[in-house]
């Protein structure tokens, strides 16, 4: 396997600024970040990168403002970029003091272009604020059913750029499956170019692009294409070159419609089943080391599952490469948790959410595991400001890419004012669990009785052609809970429950995927809103955050493998 990242840009030195930077925490008691005067700060501490300094036990719980910085040595003046992974929940960097950026977009990747200054020593800081409030954190609100750490989530990179045009990205969409032909559209900054191309280990040759200003486009035919499937994930790449730069692209060839009421893969319509997953780790918070990454992805295949909905922000680009490699179908959706109606109506909000997600489509474009696009869980589409900024993400999207369905998992599947702007129609609920109505002898029956009722209503002519998706069901369980009555809360309901709720998606096809609720447990807001949430945790993991199994893995391995 692979252990390239892509986009990969051959002709650009890298300098990889992961490891361990100077760390200051300076407390909630400072002004807002742009106020802050950088060039006083005192470094007292040392902090990993990718790391959330708030998920080790020295600054657990703390909210304000913190420090990291790192010398960085550069032998020659130039032009640089720094790809920063994604951060929380808001960031301002500075180059020797200067601020070269201000980061707004939670989980987002995210780059800025700067001049380096003269060859020699610089340093470069990232201030993070993980205050919980509109003015601080616009895209992440105090409610939100995740914990909201601070630090730098993702990898810190810094490329020189070349003097003259360079690529930006080359999207490779796949146009037709028989022939393996694609079609590629890119940018080149600076304008056209003579390009160079070679698919996978053949030497480029001169290309013809249509050149419309500074992007260009173009169709081949892949030589000894093969098919991108779950069952044979196969990858190809594609390396351009001018005269200046380089890139190199991994895609799929694989085509991901909606038609007819069925997700069609290559034509081939697809049943979906698998988890909502948080890319969160008691100890490391989303700073996701790969070693618990793969560790997800594996049992997660060992469940049987094909399907995962990346809950409820955009992923990291090194999660969707295994996904990629492993045949894992995702769903990736940008951040947003039952924002109020209040929320939704802010410009600033409104306009964040469109940047960010344009920007994951742009991120995450090439790889072929991605098969939904998403936006804004739980997003009051039920009424008219909601409707709106629904309407408005779906078009940010199709405007960036047409070549994969859109959805968004909605909690008002009977009242939505929506469903015609999403290619897949998904909805959460938790029948069963929140409405058990007092002294019903038997909970569990309520699972199978909501569930009819939605999928009546989907019945109607303007929905049935349309796919549909049970994006989120489960139950809490506390791990090593056990109770002979099997009552709330046992590891023993959450079996039975789960049990059931599969019985049902493999009964009923007019479902064409399940993620169950959720995969792990994972660290939630503390008081006062924990009540429903014991140890301030979401407990309706199948695992413990700590992956330990909980008897509920084996009910549902049962089913899930019995799908493959
Ligand atoms: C919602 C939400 C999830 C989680 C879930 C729950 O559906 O989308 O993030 O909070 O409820 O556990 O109640």
């Amino acid at each position: 396997m692979s252990t390239t990242a892509y986009p990969h840009y051959p002709a650009r030195t890298l300098l990889n600024l992961d490891g361990i930077h100077e760390f200051a925490f300076l407390g909630d008691g400072v002004p807002s970040l742009e106020k802050i005067d950088a060039a006083a700060i005192r470094y007292d501490d040392l902090m990993p990168v990718p790391g959330c300094f708030d998920a080790s036990p020295r600054y657990a719980g703390k909210r304000g403002v913190a420090a990291y910085r790192i010398t960085v040595e550069l032998a020659d003046e130039s032009l640089l970029l720094l790809r920063l992974g994604a951060l929380g929940l808001r960031g301002r960097i500075l180059w020797d003091n200067t601020e070269i950026g201000i980061d707004e977009l939670p989980y987002s990747q995210v780059e800025y272009e700067f001049e380096s200054g003269p060859a020699g020593t610089h340093r470069l800081v990232l201030l993070i604020d993980n205050r919980l409030n509109f003015q601080d954190s616009p895209l992440f609100s105090v409610f939100y059913d995740f914990y909201g750490y601070g630090g730098i989530y993702r990898s810190l990179e810094l490329f020189t750029l070349p003097q003259g045009s360079r690529f930006d990205r080359v999207r490779v969409i796949t146009v037709d499956l028989a022939t393996h032909r694609v079609r590629l559209e890119g940018r080149m900054a600076g304008g056209s170019t003579p390009l160079r191309l070679g698919f996978d280990s053949a030497e480029p040759q001169p290309v013809e692009p249509v050149w419309h200003g500074d992007r260009f486009e173009l169709e081949l035919t892949v030589p000894g294409g093969q098919l991108w499937t779950p069952a044979a994930p196969q990858l190809h790449t594609v390396r351009l070159e001018s005269s200046s730069d380089a890139i190199v692209e991994r895609f799929g060839i694989r085509t991901v419609t909606a038609a007819r009421g069925q997700i069609l893969l290559n034509g081939e319509p697809l049943r979906l089943y698998g988890y909502n997953r948080h890319d969160a780790h008691p100890q490391f918070g989303p700073a996701m080391p790969p070693e618990l990454q793969i560790a997800d992805l594996q049992l997660m295949r060992d469940l049987g599952c094909n399907f995962v909905r990346g809950c409820h922000y955009p992923q990291s680009q090194r999660f969707l490469d295994l996904c990629d490699q492993l045949g894992i179908l995702v769903w990736e959706e940008s951040l947003g948790w039952g924002d109020r109606l209040e929320v939704q109506q802010d410009p600033k909000f409104r306009e964040l959410q469109k940047i960010q997600t344009r920007r994951m489509v742009r991120n995450s474009c090439n790889h072929p595991s991605v098969i939904l696009w998403g936006f804004m869980n739980e997003g009051g589409d039920n009424h008219e400001t909601g409707e709106s900024l629904m309407r408005e993400l779906a078009a940010v999207i199709r405007e960036e890419d047409r070549s994969r369905p859109l959805t968004m998992a909605t909690m008002h599947i009977k009242e939505s004012r929506c469903l015609d702007a999403y290619d897949v129609i998904s909805f959460n609920t938790y029948p069963g669990w929140y409405d058990d109505p007092d002294g019903a002898p038997r909970p569990l029956s309520r699972i199978a009785e909501e569930l009819d009722l939605i999928l009546s209503k989907l019945a109607t002519p303007d929905c049935i052609d349309k796919p549909v998706i049970l994006s989120e069901i489960g139950a809490g369980a506390i791990y090593g809970w056990r109770d002979p009555l099997n009552s709330f809360w046992s590891e023993g309901y959450q079996a039975d429950y789960l049990d059931e709720v599969c019985r049902y998606f493999a009964s009923h096809p007019r479902l064409n995927g399940l993620a169950l609720w959720q995969f792990c447990d994972g660290r939630t807001y503390a008081a006062p809103r924990a009540l429903g949430r014991p140890r301030a945790f979401n407990n309706k993991g199948t695992f413990d955050e700590y992956r330990r199994a909980k008897p509920a893995a084996e009910v549902v391995k049962c089913h899930f493998t019995s799908w493959n």
